[in-house]
């Protein structure tokens, strides 16, 4: 599958970022996604992991506030970050991240810049 994620700032800037091989995992929730095919006001990819970064979140478990199962062994991210998301030692994203607060970022598009709105989409590859 596809995922695409929509976001917009209070300012009316807007962008995406897509990625192809979309995927979660049935046990753990973990999120996969195989490489970024489109995008739109992003300056780089902090989605993926193979820059070995620790907040990159591709292959990780989704994490609650009462399942805590991110890389963070001394807190809940999901708890620190004011929402469920796929967490590593926590993330350079959160679309769940609390409504008009500094949580609601996505780091590739404008770093901690809060959001207005988010979508997640995803499409059946062909
Ligand atoms: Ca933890």
């Amino acid at each position: 599958m596809t995922l695409r994620m929509n976001m917009s700032y209070p300012d009316g800037t807007t962008g995406f970022d897509e990625y192809s091989g979309f995927l979660i995992s049935p046990d753990q929730y973990n999120i996969s996604v195989e490489r970024r095919i489109d995008s739109a006001g992003m300056s780089g990819s902090y989605i993926l992991s193979n820059s070995g970064d620790f907040w990159a979140i591709n292959h990780q478990p989704f994490s609650t506030y009462d399942r805590d199962v991110d890389q963070w062994l001394s807190g809940n991210c999901a708890r620190n970050n004011g929402g469920g998301w796929w967490y590593n030692f926590c993330a350079h994203s959160n679309l769940n991240g609390q409504y008009n607060s500094s949580w609601f970022h996505y780091f590739s598009f404008q770093r901690y810049t809060t959001l207005k709105t988010s979508t997640m989409m995803l499409r059946l590859s062909n």
